[in-house]
C-alpha cells in the first residue's frame, strides 16, 4: 500500500455544537492520509497516474467551508466519503480533524478526532432493469449502458443478453427490449435514481400514458442486501419478482435462481451489447 497525506489543512469552517460556532465559525486543521494498493505515477512520473493532492484540498476546503455539523466525527466522516468517491484508486482514507480553538475552559493544543473508513464501507453493488420500446431500441439501451460506464462512481459493469419480451401492463404498444446490469457504486441509493433519472432524459424519456411506451426505462432493483422505503424509491424494486422480463434477465446474471412466471412471453436474442 502507498499513501499521500495532507497534513494538517488549514481551513475555516462552522462545525460545532454551539450557536456561535455555527455563525461566526473557527479555524480547523484536517489531516487526511489516502491509501492507495499502488501509484502507479511512482514508476511513470506522470499526474494523471496519481492522485493529485491539489484536488483532495479542494474537496477538504469545501467540506469544511459549506458543512454546518454539530460534531467534529461528523465532519471527517463526510471529507472521507467524499474523497472515497472522488477517486476509485484510493482504497482506504484516514481523517483527523483538530479544532484547536474549541470553546473549552482550559489549557490544550486542540480537541480531535481521528476516523477511517475503506472503500469497500461504501461501495455497493447495483441491480437495473433495463428497457426499450420506442426507437432503435437496441442503440437506446446501449447509451444507456455508456452513460452508465460513464460514471467514474460506477465500476465492474456487466449485462445480461438482450431479450425480446411482450408488453406487460398496458398491451397496445410495441415489443420491448429487456436486460438487466450489475454494477459497484458509491452512488448512494437516491443519487443512482438521479443518475437514471438523468440518463431517461438524456435518452429522450418522455411520459405520457401510464405503464405506455418509451424510449429507455432505468428501474433500480437491488442495492447491495439493503432495504430502502423513500417516497420516490423503493428497494428491492416491490414487484421485481413478478416479472419475467426481469427475472430471465437476473437468472442469467447468476441473481436470481427462483420460478419464472410464464404468461406472456420472453424471448432471448442473438445481438448484443457491446
Ligand atoms: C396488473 C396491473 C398486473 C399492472 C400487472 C405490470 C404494470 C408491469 C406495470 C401490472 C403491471 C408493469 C415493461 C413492460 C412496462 C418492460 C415489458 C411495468 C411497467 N415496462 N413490459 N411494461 N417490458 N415486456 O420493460 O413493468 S410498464
Ligand atoms: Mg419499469
Ligand atoms: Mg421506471
Amino acid at each position: 500500500m502507498d499513501f499521500i497525506t495532507l497534513k494538517r489543512c488549514k481551513v475555516y469552517g462552522y462545525t460545532g455544537c454551539l450557536d456561535f460556532e455555527k455563525e461566526k465559525g473557527q479555524y480547523f486543521y484536517v489531516t487526511c492520509k489516502l491509501g492507495i494498493s499502488s501509484i502507479e505515477g511512482k514508476l511513470t512520473d506522470r499526474l494523471e497516474d496519481t492522485i493529485d493532492y491539489a484536488s483532495i484540498f479542494e474537496i477538504i476546503k469545501d467540506t469544511v467551508e459549506s458543512s454546518r455539523f454539530n460534531l467534529i466525527e461528523k465532519l471527517a466522516s463526510e471529507i472521507s466519503f467524499r474523497v472515497l468517491k472522488n477517486d476509485s484508486r484510493i482504497e482506504e482514507v484516514h481523517v483527523l480533524v483538530e479544532k484547536p480553538d474549541a470553546p473549552v475552559d482550559g489549557d490544550f493544543d486542540a480537541m480531535m478526532v481521528e476516523i477511517s473508513q475503506t472503500r469497500s464501507e461504501i461501495c455497493h453493488k447495483a441491480v437495473l432493469s433495463l428497457g426499450s420500446n420506442m426507437g432503435d431500441r437496441q442503440e437506446n439501451l446501449q447509451q444507456a449502458i455508456d452513460l452508465l460506464r460513464g460514471n467514474k462512481e460506477i465500476d465492474k459493469l456487466r449485462f445480461a443478453s438482450l431479450y425480446e419480451t411482450q408488453p406487460v401492463g398496458y398491451d397496445d404498444q410495441p415489443d420491448f427490449l429487456n436486460t438487466c446490469v450489475e454494477f459497484e457504486t458509491t452512488l448512494t441509493p437516491h443519487e443512482l435514481l438521479l443518475f437514471t433519472q438523468s440518463i431517461e432524459k438524456t435518452l429522450h424519456r418522455v411520459k405520457t400514458i401510464v405503464n405506455g411506451p418509451r424510449t429507455i426505462d432505468l428501474d433500480i432493483l437491488l442495492y447491495g442486501t439493503q432495504r430502502y422505503d423513500d417516497n420516490d424509491l423503493v428497494i428491492p424494486h416491490p414487484r421485481m419478482y413478478e416479472r419475467a422480463f426481469v427475472l430471465r434477465p437476473l437468472n442469467e446474471l447468476g441473481l436470481y435462481e427462483g420460478e419464472i412466471p410464464e404468461d406472456k412471453y420472453v424471448r432471448k436474442i442473438e445481438e448484443s451489447l457491446i
